[in-house]
């Protein structure tokens, strides 16, 4: 018997998702978000849950994204159906969670990155630990901040959105509750107890469990992020930083020039046009955008160098910024 990479069940007064392929760090294939899609739909008008919460498997990872595997996969062997239907179910589930009727908890002590955010950002409370670590690297992949991160990432304050999504910073938990990615912080050591307390009492045990967030590092970084980023093209970017100088400057830089070029171009135009659509009109043009993006040389190359073979030299095309079509850009949002 194989395990079931979604364990859905009752327990006192809530809806427990866990997300159960922890040697994959949760990565959600297809199985996975119809599993939770499922569970919801059928919670949605059972009086017996007051609250839904969605764990993940492990002690390393919430969720780490989406099966992109499986995706370049489908991509590469012209199963065009199979990819649409991926990504159309899994932003649905987004779509979903945010308009859920009924508390929805994401327990989050680990990696939470991608599609993970996905499962927890739209959900009304997210509580996150000092082992909670979350991003957007999809750049590093050659594709783009997905799952409605056109949506949340223009929200977040200030310009903190473009840069996460432009360098796929990773934010710790504390961090997370500063920036609103996060609702609220509890440590890892009483992440047991408030799961086991919120299905004997429900949402009150939120209040109970949780801490004030010490001060992160996010917040340090401000004014350099709204220096940099708050400028209108990916040139600005680069000159910006350039002139900035100093160790986050470097570094930042130094993640820049290793992204797909490419994708730094499509995701600033996804973010920047995000910041006046709703929800579904930000899903909507982001299914649109996985049509072209993932028949992009730089997203199957990504996908290989990063996560299929890990040889982290991706060889993009084009290799430099200044080689970029802007206009090629804007036609795949078409
Ligand atoms: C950038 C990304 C992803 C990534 C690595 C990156 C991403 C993603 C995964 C991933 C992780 C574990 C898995 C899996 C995929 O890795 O989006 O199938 O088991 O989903 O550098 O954007």
């Amino acid at each position: 018997m194989t395990e079931q990479t979604v364990i859905a069940r009752k327990d006192g007064r809530i809806g427990r998702i866990l997300m159960n392929r922890p040697k994959a760090l949760n990565a959600l294939d297809i199985e996975m978000i119809r599993g939770i899609a499922v569970a919801l739909e059928q919670w949605r008008d059972d009086p017996h849950v007051h609250a839904v919460v969605i764990e993940g498997a492990g002690e390393r990872a919430f969720c780490a994204g989406g099966d992109i595997i499986a995706v370049r996969q489908a991509s590469m062997d012209g199963r065009r159906k199979d990819v649409e239907a991926f990504f159309a179910e899994e932003y649905a589930l987004n779509q979903m969670i945010a308009t859920y009727p009924k508390p929805y908890i994401a327990l989050i002590d680990g990696i939470c990155m991608g599609g993970g955010i996905g499962v927890s950002v739209h959900g009304a409370y997210r509580v996150a630990s000092e082992h909670a670590m979350f991003a957007m690297p999809e750049t590093a992949i050659g594709f783009f901040p997905d799952v409605g991160a056109s949506y949340f990432l223009p929200r977040l304050p200030g310009t903190v959105g473009m840069y996460l999504a432009l360098t796929g910073a990773r934010v710790l938990g504390a961090d997370a509750v500063h920036a609103g990615l996060a609702t609220h912080f509890v440590p890892r050591d009483k992440m047991v107890g408030l799961s086991a307390v919120l299905a004997k009492e429900g949402l009150a045990a939120l209040g109970q469990f949780a801490e004030a967030a010490p001060t992160g590092m996010l917040v340090a970084q401000h004014a350099a992020i709204e220096r940099c980023f708050n400028v209108g093209s990916v040139p600005e970017v680069f000159r910006h930083l350039e002139n900035q100088g100093g160790e986050w400057a470097e570094a930042t830089l130094k993640t820049l020039r290793g992204v797909s070029p490419s994708a730094l171009f499509w995701s600033m135009k996804l973010i920047r046009e995000g910041a006046d659509q709703t929800l579904a009109q930000c899903l909507a043009t982001e299914l649109k955008l996985t049509r072209t993006v993932t028949t992009h040389p730089d997203f199957l190359e990504g996908v290989r160098a990063m996560v299929v073979d890990k040889d982290r030299e991706p060889k993009w095309q084009p290799a430099r910024i200044e080689d970029v079509d802007s206009a090629g850009i804007a036609k795949m949002f078409a």
